[in-house]
């Protein structure tokens, strides 16, 4: 690999974005805390949770005595449907400079997805076919959004741990879908169709192609996707997971893909616990081609994990001095990341226990 031990930058073809690579400092003497924090084991069933079977929601409603997958209307929308949003063309500002003053109205749908009635087990802890008919939830709810005439973008994503903000233990996704494309998979299809225009291939079928055949920053692969710590990563174990064919849209993955899909996130989720032996945080999500009635040929399914950790289970990266005012900036190398990440053993800790 070019430049290993000096500082470079690195381009990110998909965001159009370089990232600050410092390899010379992950040797800098480190005096914070290292330790693990035990993770405390959750009960099966909560009676205090609002997301677990049978429980009331803020606003009152009960949940049913749900026992797969269990779907409902987010009580707190970020976004309104469009009937309910109040707002239409007509009630843009008049007297403001547009250039300056942007705004639009917006609307749009949000629903949470509990993965399963047990309050206790995260993603790698399902079984495989429970977590099939999270996957397969996804779709379904992906299809029954692109149907909603407003709907432009459905994105799927799982804040998990409360180092990410996530309000809840209970195992669960979230669907926001909007009326227009949001900037991040907006940013991406512009950068995929550019490629595809000059190139007349797939940015993304080519930079997989190359990472199999280097397997350096792969982590994990089967039939139908592989994940790799992609070479422009910014978060210290960050991960993109790529489909081995090249569909643009969750509902078009076949039974075999869908498998595979679940099997890759568990594959992924089973070495992120592993690293700390802790349930371990991130953000992650889908992008997918917008359901706007537009055509996007461009559009090759993948799914970003961004988690925050760094070096141990309390050690954080903060997006702060350098990083928030010029560049995102990494020590770790996504070499060394995808390395150790591959080292972990595939069974999850808390299984290797009993
Ligand atoms: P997190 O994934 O960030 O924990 O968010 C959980 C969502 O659940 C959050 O968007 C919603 C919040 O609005 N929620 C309900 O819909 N009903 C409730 O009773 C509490 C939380
Ligand atoms: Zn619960």
């Amino acid at each position: 690999m070019l430049y290993v031990e000096k500082p470079h930058r690195r381009f990110n073809p998909l965001t159009r974005e370089w990232v600050l690579v410092s390899p010379h400092r992950a040797q800098r003497p480190w005096l914070g805390q290292v330790e693990k924090t035990p993770s405390e084991r959750l009960p099966a069933y909560d009676p205090d949770c609002y997301l677990c079977p049978g429980n009331s929601r803020a606003g009152g409603k009960k949940n049913p005595d749900y026992q797969g997958t269990f779907v409902f209307d987010n009580d707190f929308p970020a976004l309104l449907p469009p009937d309910a949003s109040g707002l239409n063309e007509g009630q843009k500002p008049a007297h403001v400079d547009q250039r300056i003053f942007c705004a639009e109205p917006v609307s749009g749908i949000c629903r949470v997805v509990c993965f399963s009635p047990r309050h206790d087990l995260t993603f790698p802890e399902l079984d495989i076919t429970e977590a099939e008919a999270v996957v397969r939830t996804w779709i379904e709810q992906t299809l029954d959004l692109a149907k909603i005439a407003d709907i432009a973008y459905v994105q799927v994503f799982e804040n998990k741990g409360e180092m990410m903000g996530c309000s809840n233990p209970h195992p669960h996704s979230q669907i926001w879908s909007t009326n227009y494309i949001p900037n991040q998979p907006a940013v991406e299809l512009a950068s995929l169709l550019d490629y595809q225009v000059e190139h007349d291939r797939c940015l993304l079928c080519d930079y997989l192609r190359a990472e199999l055949d280097s397997s350096e920053r792969v982590v994990a692969s089967n039939d139908a996707f592989t994940a790799i710590v992609p070479f422009w990563a910014i978060w210290p174990f960050e991960i993109l997971v790529i489909s081995h064919r090249h569909v643009g849209f969750l509902p078009e993955l076949d039974v075999a893909e869908i498998t595979a899909l679940a099997d890759i996130m568990q594959q992924i989720t089973i070495r992120y616990d592993n690293l700390f032996e802790i349930s371990f945080p991130y953000s992650m999500g889908f992008h997918q081609s917008p359901v706007n009635g537009a055509s996007y040929p461009q559009s090759h399914l993948h799914a970003h994990f961004y988690p925050p950790l760094l070096r141990s289970a309390t050690v954080k990266k903060f997006m702060v001095g350098f990083e928030m005012l010029a560049m995102p900036q990494r020590d770790l190398t996504p070499e060394t990341a995808a390395s150790r990440l591959r080292a972990m053993p595939a069974v999850h800790y808390r299984h290797q226990e009993v």
